[in-house]
Order: C-alpha cells, then structure tokens, then sequence
C-alpha cells in the first residue's frame, strides 16, 4: 500500500480534476425505479442476479490498479475512500452517488434497464434467515459455512473478490462471506427507524441512520458485508443501501423546503470502530494516512465542514459531481424514485 499510495493519490488528482458531468446541469426525464426485493416478479429477479453476474464477469475499464473486473473496480472506490465517506457528514450523499454509479454501470455494461431494488430490513427482523433476499433461486444465496464462511449456495458462491482493505491484490481471489446474527440484525426495527425519522437536523438523522439500521444490515449479514472497506464485494450491499438512501429520503421528503439543502457534519470522521460488537475486527479506515490533498479537494473551502459544494469522487466510473447535485432523488443526477 505504501509503495501504491503516490500512484494513487497521483491518479486521484487526475480524475477528481475532471470537468462535472453536463448531467448534473440537465434534467430528469426518466427515473430509474428502486423497488422493494420483495415486490420483484421471478423474472425481474433474474435479470437483476444476471446483470449482477455480468458486473463481475466484465472486463475492468477505469484504469484502475489491479482490478480485474467492474465489480473490482467498484469495490476498490468504496475502499479506497473509506476514511472520508463514513462517519463523515458525506455518508449519506457518498452512499447515494456510488447507488448512481453502480446503477449507470448495471445500465450502460450489462444493458441492465430493470427495477433497481432495496431490501425493506425491517420487514425481516426476526426472519433473518427466511428474508427474500437470500436463497440459493433467483436471490442472493444464503449465510456463510466453514472456516471462512464462505456463501455456501446460490448464483455467487464462485464469486471471487481480489482487492484487500489495503488495495493489494489478491491474485486468486477470495470468496464473499457471510455469518449471520439475528440479534445484531434488531437494530433495523421499527422503533429505531421511527427515532431516526424524527431527527431534527442532518446531523442527528446521519448519526442514528448510520448507527442504527445502516450497522444493522452490515452486522447482521456479516462476513464481507460486516467490513468497513471491503463491504461492497456482497451484492447485498447495494440493496442494504438503496434502503437506507430510501430513509434519508423519507427525512428529506418531510419537510423538502429545508432539508433538499440541509447537509452538515466532518470531512474527517473522529473515532473509528476497530472491533465490532460480535468480536470480529476490521482494519480501519481511521489507520489509513489522511491526505491533506485529498481532503483540500473536497472544495468545502478548506474547512472540516462537509457542504453542498463537497465534491463526490468514484474514480472515473462516473463524473465528479458535489452533494448539492444528489440531495435531490429527483434531481438530473441521480434521477430515481422508490415505487
Ligand atoms: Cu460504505
């Protein structure tokens, strides 16, 4: 990683000096749909699972170090940031902006144009094991087994992830794992969401999404999905986030005057967790070197403060644009609405 780190912080200068996509000037004509797992026709399930397969099957095109194919390249944006995108006042917008990312990659790779769904978690609490989303048919497979819980069924068990938390690579690649906890799944329940919902400011809504139901769907699958970087390599870790991207939303749809353009919060996260609640522990992003250049690049005018001009980084795989241009579902950038 240390001998990587001038190349790579040379390539992000490179990419982030990228003119803004002439979308975030535009309109928004049709909205992709994000739909409920749950409420997906077996057919629509295919053709999500085939695409998902296309994705990591397809060749990496971003000039991106080490990656083998778009999934790669996806994963590795998520690591690569990690200490500037959680437990930051971004969270929520980053989150939102790599769900556009990975949405535009599903569309323009793999010609994908169906539902883009979210898994409703508080719809299984309780029901962890039986939720929709897992299943060796037309889903995502189901919990890990063995010494490296690796997914023991279903359309990803052959799946191999190559990139590390610190951006080496891993040239025969590693399984998507999972272990599941019920209990650690509880904090997506209703009485957390409701608390959530009656956030006053961005702030307090960013903390208790992030703490609450966002900890909960990544503990709760565990195994890749319950690491801070490497999360992403799991397909269920974007249906866990179109979720929360769709909480934040409920927030901002109850009082749209203010909080389309409410955003607050660090550009440097303080305290990471380095040992989750179940005893396993993840490298931190909080031991990863903070990069003064990087964190200048932010465009928040050089202070700790995240604002709307905040700029919003995925390596290529789509344009820079700023939280200002994602606050909006509606707006020409993201372009989505939950059915
Ligand atoms: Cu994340």
């Amino acid at each position: 990683m240390h001998n990587l780190l001038p190349i790579l912080l040379g390539l992000l200068t490179v990419v982030w000096g990228l003119p803004l996509s002439p979308k975030s000037e535009g309109t928004c004509s049709t909205r992709t749909q994000r739909k409920p797992w749950q409420n997906l026709s077996n057919s629509e399930r295919r053709s999500y699972i085939n695409a998902t397969l296309c994705l990591m099957s397809t060749p990496a095109k971003h000039d991106i170090p080490g990656a083998k194919t778009l999934w790669d390249e996806l994963q590795y944006i998520h690591i690569y940031q990690s200490a500037y995108i959680h437990f930051v006042g971004a969270f929520l917008p980053w989150h939102r902006y790599y769900l556009a990312a990975h949405t535009a990659l599903l569309r323009d790779a793999c010609g994908y144009r169906g539902p883009i769904p979210y898994w409703s978690e508080v719809s299984d609490q309780l029901n962890l094991k039986k939720a929709a989303v897992f299943g060796p048919e037309s889903a995502f497979g189901g919990d890990g087994a063995g010494p490296d819980r690796c997914i023991a069924d279903g359309p990803f068990a052959a799946t191999r992830l190559h990139f590390k938390e610190d951006l080496t690579v891993e040239s025969s690649g590693y399984c998507i794992a999972r272990n599941f906890s019920e209990c650690l799944f509880t904090g997506a329940a209703q009485p957390n969401l409701d608390a959530c919902q009656a956030a006053r400011s961005y702030e307090e809504v960013r903390n208790c999404l992030e703490a609450k139901p966002h900890i909960a769907g990544h503990w709760g699958v565990g195994g890749t999905m319950s690491n801070t970087l490497l999360s992403p390599g799991d397909p269920l870790f974007f249906l866990h986030h179109a979720w929360l991207d769709l909480l934040w939303w409920q927030w901002q749809s109850r009082e749209p005057a203010t909080r389309l353009v409410q955003i607050a919060g660090p550009n440097l996260p303080g305290a990471f967790p380095s040992t989750a609640s179940n005893g396993s522990t993840t490298p931190t992003p909080g031991n990863r070197p903070l990069n003064r250049g990087l964190t200048d690049y932010f465009g928040d005018g050089g202070g700790n403060i995240t604002t709307l001009s905040h700029r919003l980084w995925s390596a290529g795989i789509l344009a820079n644009t700023t939280v200002g241009d994602v606050m909006d579902l509606g707006g020409a950038f993201v372009c989505t609405e939950y059915v």
